[in-house]
């Protein structure tokens, strides 16, 4: 596996989720599966734009990695992205590992890091205190693992990604504390359907 160059978390560039959800979903060329997990999360994906690809997880931190790996072992020739809040992620750490060793090329985890559980007040998370999200993702064997310098190294590594041929990869996203642009309709019953029809192999669609 290839081990992609890194930039030390304390150089990472303090960024904006909105606006990198946005560039990300900017890039995606039609098919891919985003799973976003709980709370601004995926309220900063549904407001980038609503695709039937999408997932969005409502109640349970930490979901978003494990479902998207669930997608991508389904479906290898689909590109799956998760996304995550850093306390989510850590509330679920071990899917690093499990990833590592199943090793899917096609999915990239995103991790966004604010140092806090914004939504439920924002009390620090384990990332104010030092637990660098990069560091434990490769430790987990994820070794294409890396901080995002800033807004245009994030999206040339979304792009690296979308080539599908060298993960399963983490990028993770220093990002200051802004609201989220949207909410989303919490309505888990449409979101599943919508998504299973999103993801059908063509020859179960209609
Ligand atoms: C298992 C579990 N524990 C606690 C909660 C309550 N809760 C919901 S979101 C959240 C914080 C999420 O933090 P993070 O993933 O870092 O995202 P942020 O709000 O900072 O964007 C908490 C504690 C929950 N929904 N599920």
């Amino acid at each position: 596996m290839t081990t992609i160059s890194n930039t030390e978390r304390g150089a990472a560039k303090v960024m904006n989720r909105t606006d990198l959800t946005q560039r990300l979903v900017a890039r995606l060329h039609k098919d891919e599966a985003v799973v976003g997990g709980i709370g601004h999360t995926n309220w900063d994906l549904w407001a980038s734009g609503q695709r039937p690809q999408n997932f969005y997880m409502l109640g349970s931190m930490g979901l978003a990695a494990p479902i998207a790996l669930g997608v991508a072992v389904a479906q290898p020739d689909r590109m799956v992205f998760a996304l995550e809040g850093d306390g989510s992620l850590l509330m679920q750490v071990g899917a690093l590992a499990t990833i590592a060793t199943v090793e899917p090329a096609n999915l990239c985890v995103i991790v966004w890091d604010n140092e806090a559980f914004h939504i439920t007040g924002g009390q620090k998370s384990l990332t104010a205190t030092g637990a660098d999200i990069v560091a434990m993702a490769r430790g987990a064997g994820l070794t294409n693992s890396t901080w995002a310098a800033d807004e245009a190294h994030f999206e040339s590594l979304v792009d690296e990604a979308l080539g599908g041929t060298t993960g399963p990869r983490l990028i993770a996203a220093r990002i200051d504390m802004t609201k989220p642009a949207g909410t989303t309709d919490r309505d888990p019953v449409k979101i599943r359907l919508n998504f299973m029809s999103g993801i059908a192999p063509p020859d179960k669609e209609g």
